[in-house]
């Protein structure tokens, strides 16, 4: 007897060595989400808790590749990008995205997740690369989730108030998105994390407690994977993203410290406790 195929998902992300974040944390989010996820790795980062010391980027012909051998195959109901790494990349992406109808023209929901340094401030994209991300990837995608610096890289905006978030919001959904969501987890001054949505039209304004932890490694990249999983399960963007931030607020709660750096955030906290195995534990 089988079990029924739970929502398939597909992250386009690179790998992070330290497991703290990349396609490490969309794979650890989507597990907890309950829907089975595929990856199309853009590149290897030699990574720990302190820092990124290499990178490898994967040939363009082969992200597509992955691509399109796990769509025509074993389907995908939602897709996110993570760190893409070139501007060759991104082009290859967009158009295995077109032939296999991800992206706003098809039918499958597309998360663009902007990814362009890490919390250390490693490069993961190419300066030349972010014009690509912008006409290439953006007005394919169902919903952008930049942070606060990559607003910055994006649109020129330094954003510091609820107000000049809108701004911004505005200038990403102006670059083709169906819905542009400006997180306000880096704007540090503040007691709270407010994110703005907008679909051109309305926006919406979604709090959540600051939670006062070093650890966040990965926090973008489990709150962009909740989205996902949560859009292939069938929710609305609103609803999707809600679902996200509840994630995330939970996952930096439980984040943990790891080596002598930046510890990840935690998809643990969404998993029993009595399922997690107890034998003589090691350190
Ligand atoms: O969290 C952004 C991110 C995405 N992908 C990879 C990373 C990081 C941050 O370090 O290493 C591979």
């Amino acid at each position: 007897m089988s079990s029924s195929t739970p929502p398939r998902v597909l992250t386009i992300a690179g790998s992070d060595s330290g497991g703290g974040a990349g396609l490490q944390a969309d794979l650890r989010t989507f597990f907890a989400c309950g829907v089975h996820g595929m990856t199309a790795v853009t590149a290897v980062t030699v990574q720990n808790s302190l820092g990124v010391s290499g990178v490898s980027v994967i040939p363009a012909e082969i992200v597509a590749a992955q691509i399109e051998t796990v769509a025509d195959d074993i389907g995908v109901l939602a897709a996110k990008t993570g760190m893409l790494a070139t501007a060759e990349i991104i082009e290859a992406v967009a158009k295995a995205c077109d032939r296999v109808h991800i992206g706003r023209d098809g039918e499958i929901p597309f998360v663009v997740d902007p990814v362009a340094a890490s919390m250390h401030g490693d490069q993961l994209l190419l300066d030349n690369a972010l014009d690509a991300l912008r006409t290439e990837l953006f007005p394919r995608a169902t919903l952008v989730t930049p942070n606060l610096d990559e607003v910055r890289l994006l649109t020129g905006i330094t954003v510091r108030s609820y107000d000049e978030s809108r701004e911004a919001a505005k200038a990403l959904h102006a670059m083709g998105p169906q819905w542009a969501l400006v997180k306000g987890g880096h704007l540090h001054d503040s007691p709270e994390c407010v994110d703005v949505l907008y679909d051109g039209e309305t926006f919406l304004e979604l709090p959540a407690r600051r939670i006062d932890t070093k650890h966040t490694h990965g926090g973008g990249d489990t709150m962009a994977s909740a989205i996902t999983s949560a859009l292939a399960r069938g929710a609305s963007v609103p609803e999707a993203v809600r679902f996200g931030k509840e994630f995330v607020t939970n996952a930096v709660q439980h984040a943990y410290p790891l080596g002598g750096g930046v510890g990840p955030v935690s998809s643990f906290w969404r998993l029993p406790r009595e399922t997690l195995p107890t034998f003589g534990q090691k350190g």
